[in-house]
């Protein structure tokens, strides 16, 4: 058994952190051989909550789970740590200007950066959930200048997942059987879920581009696109909550592939700074396909591009831009 990994979890007394520590703590992400210390910080008026949560990971009474620091100080939380699950930010309240939230946002999210940067080990593995989650991670490697901007990531896995899921309800086969469907941009209305290069195998074991299997153009511009775009609102309207559930096994997804690779045949989708592939602007954190191997990342190259894909590439792209450059008046 290989030496216990640091693993922090921010926000980890809120619903995301309760749905996903257990599966950290198993092995079901970094492997079963690998043993784990969980570092969870939350606020200060959190601390009693987490400190339940800490109980009951102790009562899960797991072998690879070697202690729980439970903390609100990003000394102690983001020492020597391998690998950051970024979840907590800053909620809209009622009545809050969209300005004061970016600005609330900014401020977690250099102080983390920051902290990153000073306290864990420079090939430490970020992963950025909070909302506005591309500009959050933006900010955090814009404040964490000696790790590698390549280590940091943001979470547009929860799209990805809802976009295969989506064609296979529709082709009538089980989610592994769709592959190589790409979320481009940001993890917002705007993204682009797109199908175009997405291959399904059906039931009879033939292997056809999605497009062929779906045989239906008007489902796709018309229903899928703005199902998966708007996906996170309708989860809210249903609920009263926001997704947990679906977004912990979609950051399970995410750490798991980046870690141990992605399968020959397959790509993922992950939020990443840009290096001005398919136009993107460079250094914008943008979502793209992305292969992973040996714990690094690269964006897959030579995707054909037609004139609509190209117009809603750029029109998400330009949100960024606007978030980016409202970030960064926001803490003038
Ligand atoms: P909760 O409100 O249940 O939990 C958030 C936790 O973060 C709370 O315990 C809070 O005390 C803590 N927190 C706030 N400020 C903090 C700080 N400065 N340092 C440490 N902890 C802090 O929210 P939850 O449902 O868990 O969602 C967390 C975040 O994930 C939200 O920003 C949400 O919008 C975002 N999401 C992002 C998704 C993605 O795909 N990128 C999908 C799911 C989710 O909506």
């Amino acid at each position: 058994m290989s030496e216990p990994i640091r693993v922090l979890v921010t926000g980890a007394a809120g619903q995301i952190g309760y749905s996903l520590l257990y599966s950290l703590a198993n092995g079901d992400v970094f492997g079963k051989d690998q043993a784990i210390i969980l570092h969870l910080l939350d606020i200060t008026p959190a601390l009693g909550a987490l400190g339940g949560v800490k109980f009951e990971l102790e009562d899960c009474s797991l072998p690879l789970l070697r202690d729980v620091v439970c903390t609100d100080q990003e000394t102690v939380a983001f020492k020597d740590i391998d690998v950051a699950v970024l979840v907590g930010a800053m909620p809209r309240r009622e009545g809050m200007e969209r300005k004061d939230l970016l600005a609330a946002n900014v401020r977690i999210f250099k102080s983390q950066g920051a902290a990153l940067d000073q306290y864990a080990k420079k090939t430490v593995k970020v992963l950025v959930v909070g909302n506005p989650a591309n500009t959050n991670c933006l900010i955090c490697s814009k404040n964490a200048p000696s790790i590698p901007s390549e280590n940091f990531s943001c979470l547009t896995r929860l799209d990805h997942n809802r976009a295969k899921a989506q064609v296979a309800l529709k082709v009538g086969v089980t989610t592994d059987k769709v592959r190589q469907v790409t979320i481009w941009g940001n993890h917002s209305s705007t993204q682009f879920p797109d199908v175009r290069h997405a291959k399904v195998t059906l039931n009879n074991g033939e292997t056809k581009q999605a497009y062929d299997a779906i045989q239906d153009e008007n489902w796709i511009k018309n229903s899928f696109i703005p199902v998966v775009q708007k996906r996170g609102a309708a989860i809210i309207a249903a609920r009263k909550l926001s997704s947990a559930m679906s977004a912990a096994k979609a950051i399970c997804d995410h750490l798991r592939d980046w870690w141990f690779g992605t399968p020959n045949d397959d790509w993922v989708s992950m939020g990443v700074v840009s290096d001005g592939s398919y136009g993107i602007e460079k250094g914008l954190v943008y979502s793209f396909p992305i292969k992973c191997q040996n714990r690094t990342w690269s964006i897959v190259q030579g995707l054909e591009i037609n004139d609509w894909a190209r117009d809603l590439m750029t029109k998400t792209a330009q949100e960024l831009i606007q978030e980016r450059d409202d970030a960064f008046d926001a803490t003038k």
